[in-house]
This record gives structure tokens, sequence and C-alpha cells, in this order.
């Protein structure tokens, strides 16, 4: 056993969670492989949805979100760049964060002279051979494999999957993002199947879904909900009143899958008619929870998030931070139990409940801290309030990375931060007298940083 005093035990932790292999277990980089929606480099990194909402906050008024987006994502890198790292102290954590990559580049130097022509000399080196950077920042970042976030209702993302996969790297797995049908969003969902020759129906829906987990393969299909995620106790959809919904929704069931059998319901003459969808359609449990339990998929939800709060600035408008009824989160644990769920919140308000929550179920896993969340300050709060309910069985982080480059940041930043949590939470654990050795230190944050998933999933 290691000796106890802070500075060893520092030392201890902090090799340990440096040199831990990472699973990334949401992201939404996509692989070299396919073209231009692969994104990285230093342009990429300047015109984060985070930092440009950041730059409006010191933008002239001249320059409005029309006038920025008109222009080329150089010019837009650039007076982001000016604004942020030149005029301004890049304090926040966004901006800190290109700081990192660059510094772990080995651009240090240039970032000091604020040399942005440099900084671009660099990484024309990489122009050519993609593959190279990218298998270098993973290696660098200490990443295993990040987990992609696939979307088929997106016609760009498509053309790599169809009518033939482009094989990919093994560092990227892939996840099937099903928002439509968690939002309700039947003219998304109609679209994509009369687009690709389904019927409009719930089983229609179904073969779609299945037809993708074949091509894609995901580990999980994910959402994040609407802010009106409600689920009463026997319907499940977006903006309706809960109460309502229960009336609704138990006709709903007695109707279209109770009495006349999955995916039906009886026609005037008594004959068996395919259910067609409608606003009404119990999305979530007539298709996707179907599909999951054939195919034995969890489903990862996001939740607390309002989208298009100031649309004029696009991407970069989302995300007012929604407290949002973990109520949903406890009824669909309960009322699906041979479906696994993965969960992550929005909001700071929401997660003490989501732990207490986490503990009462086994087939939820708690994961990350997402996006206004994955800020040090907050991270730690999170991270010690989980590990001191939940012990080691969740996943401390996920990155949300959408630029390649991101990975060397967001994952330097939050190690910085498990190491804190862990020092604290060790010592007062061995204080007790407890036996702590490395081994067993090296178990733990191995389960912080994807262990516990790859044992929720099952696949280890
Ligand atoms: O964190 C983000 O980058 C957000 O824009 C969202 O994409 C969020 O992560 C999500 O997956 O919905
Ligand atoms: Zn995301």
């Amino acid at each position: 056993t290691p000796s106890t005093s802070s500075s060893e035990m520092l030392g201890w932790v902090k090799s340990e969670v440096a040199n831990a292999d990472i699973i990334d277990l949401h992201t939404h980089l996509l692989p070299s492989t396919h073209g231009m929606l692969h994104l990285r480099g230093i342009d990429e990194l300047l015109t984060y949805h985070y930092l440009i909402a950041e730059y409006f906050l010191t933008a002239p008024v001249a320059v409005t979100p029309e006038v920025l987006y008109k222009k080329t994502k150089q010019k837009q890198a650039e007076i982001v760049w000016q604004a942020l790292f030149v005029d301004r102290s890049p304090m926040s954590e966004a901006t800190r964060g290109v700081c990192t990559v660059l510094q772990r580049l080995g651009l240090g130097e240039a970032l000091r002279r604020k040399d942005l022509v440099e900084i671009r000399k660099f990484y024309q080196k990489y122009r050519a051979n993609p593959e190279i950077f990218e298998e270098m920042i993973f290696a660098e970042a200490g990443v295993r494999y990040a987990i992609m976030t696939n979307i088929p209702f997106d016609s760009n993302e498509v053309s790599h999957w169809r009518p033939k996969t482009k094989p990919y790297s093994g560092r990227y797995r892939s996840a099937l993002r099903v928002d439509p049908l968690l939002a309700g969003d039947t003219k998304t969902l109609e679209k994509a199947l009369s687009l690709n020759g389904y019927k409009n129906t719930l089983e229609g829906a179904k073969q779609y879904l299945r037809d993708w987990v074949d091509t894609m393969k995901p580990e999980y299909m994910m959402a994040s909900t609407p802010k009106e995620f409600r689920i009463g106790d026997g319907k499940v959809g977006g903006g309706v009143n809960e109460d309502d919904m229960n009336v609704v929704g138990g006709f709903a069931e007695a109707t279209k899958s109770g009495a006349f059998g999955e995916g039906c319901c009886e026609g005037d003459g008594g004959e068996v008619l395919p259910t067609i969808i409608d606003e009404d359609s119990d999305l979530l449990s007539e298709v996707l929870i179907k599909v999951c339990e054939e195919k034995g998929l969890p489903i990862a939800l996001k939740i607390g998030c309002v989208r298009g709060v100031n649309p004029r600035l696009k991407s970069a408008g989302d995300g007012v931070v929604a407290f949002a009824d973990t109520e949903c989160l406890t009824r669909l644990c309960a009322r699906f139990p041979n479906v696994k769920f993965l969960a992550t919140f929005l909001s700071l308000n929401n997660q003490h409940e989501a732990i207490v929550i986490t503990s009462k179920f086994p087939n939820l896993h708690l994961y990350g801290c997402w996006w206004f969340v994955n800020n040090p300050s907050m991270i730690k709060d999170i991270t010690t309030m989980r590990v001191e309910m939940l012990g080691c069985n969740f996943t401390f982080q996920h990155s949300d990375c959408r630029v390649l480059d991101q990975l060397l940041y967001k994952w330097a930043h939050s190690r910085g931060v498990l190491c804190k949590v862990l020092v604290e939470e060790v010592k007062k654990m061995v204080e007790t007298g407890c036996r702590y050795t490395v081994r067993d230190l090296r178990r733990d944050v191995k389960m912080l940083t994807g262990g516990a998933y790859e044992e929720f999933m099952g696949n280890v």
C-alpha cells in the first residue's frame, strides 16, 4: 500500500489517470473516411458553436449572425481569433480549450505570439493524410475509441453508409440517433419513410430502424429529449400535457396494440389494417422500444436541452438549460425493465436526482457532464457527488467533441478534474484504515473512464 501523504497520493493518482485508456461514449466525431463531415484543424476549432456564441458577446453591432455566417469558415475563424484570443483573454473553458490543443500539438510558441498563420501552416502538413493526423490525436488524447452520433435522417451522412458502408477506423463506434421518434416529429419520419420506400405505418418505421441498425451496427440508440418530453403511465410523447396523455395513451394502447395486435388496428369492415403514423402515435414505445428489445440495444438519453432559443445563431443558439422532469426517466426505467438506458442531464439542478434514480435502477447508467455542465467547477462537484452515492459505477465524462482535435483538450481538462476528485475520495477511504493498492486505483480509474460502461453494456 502506498503511503497516503498528500503529495505522494497526488503523484500516484495523476499517473493512473493520465494513463487511462478512455472510452469516449458520446461525440459528434465522424471518421476521416466521411470526407467533409470529418472536422479537424484550427478553423473548425475556432468556429465551434461554443465559441461562436461567446464571440457574439463581443461582436460589434454591424456583425450580426447573418453577416458572420455569410463569410467563409476561414474568415469566421479569423474574426473569432481576433476577438477572443487577441483582443481578450482566452479564459473561458471553450477558449482555454483551443489553447490546450495548440500546446499539445507543440504550437505553444505560435500561441504565445498569437500567430494564426503559423498555426495554419502546421495543419497544412496533414492535409493529404488525415488518417495519420487522426491516429495521432487518438493516441495523444489517450482515447481508445469514440462513439459517434450517426443520424439516418441526415442525407449527407446517409451517403457514407449506403449503398455501401465505407470501412472506417476502429477508433470509432456507432450510435444511432433517433430524435424525431422522441420529439413526435412525424414529418421527418414520414419523409424518411416515403423517400426510402417504407410504409408510413408503425411497422414501416420499425423496419426502417431495424435496417439502419443492420447498416450502422450501433452500440446504442440515442436521442436528446425535447423540452416538453413527458411520459404518462401509458403513453410517451412530446408537447402534450401529462393528464391528457394518460387518457389518450390508454386509448391508443388499447386500440393500436393491445386489442388488435402489434402495429395494427381494425378497419370498418373488421379487416386488420396496419397502423398509420399520426400525431397520436406512440413512437417511443411502439417503435423505438420494440426495436431495442428485439435487437438488444440500449437507449442513451440526453435530457434538458431547449433547441433554437436564439435561432439567428443557428447551432450556437441552441441549448438553454431546462430543469427537466426526472420522473420521465424513472417511468421509462420502471416500465421497460428489459431495456437498458444511459442518461445525462444538462441542468446542474437535475444532477442529484439523476444520481438517486440511478441508484434505484440496475437498467440505468449515468454518464458524463454534458455541454453547460462540462466545465471544471461543475465536473468536480458532480463527479464528487456521484462517487459519494454510486462508488465507481458510472462514466465520469464524455467529450461531445465535434472537431477531432478537441479530444486533446476535453480529455486533458477532464482528467485534471478527475485527479482532484480522486485524491480527496481515496484519502477519505484510506483514512478509514482500508487497504488500497495501485492495482485497486487502476481498476477504479478504469471503471470511471469506460470500464463501468462496458460492464453495463455487457461488453466484457
Ligand atoms: O454539446 C453539443 O455539442 C450540443 O450541440 C449537442 O449536440 C448535444 O451534445 C447533443 O448531442 O444533442
Ligand atoms: Zn452531443
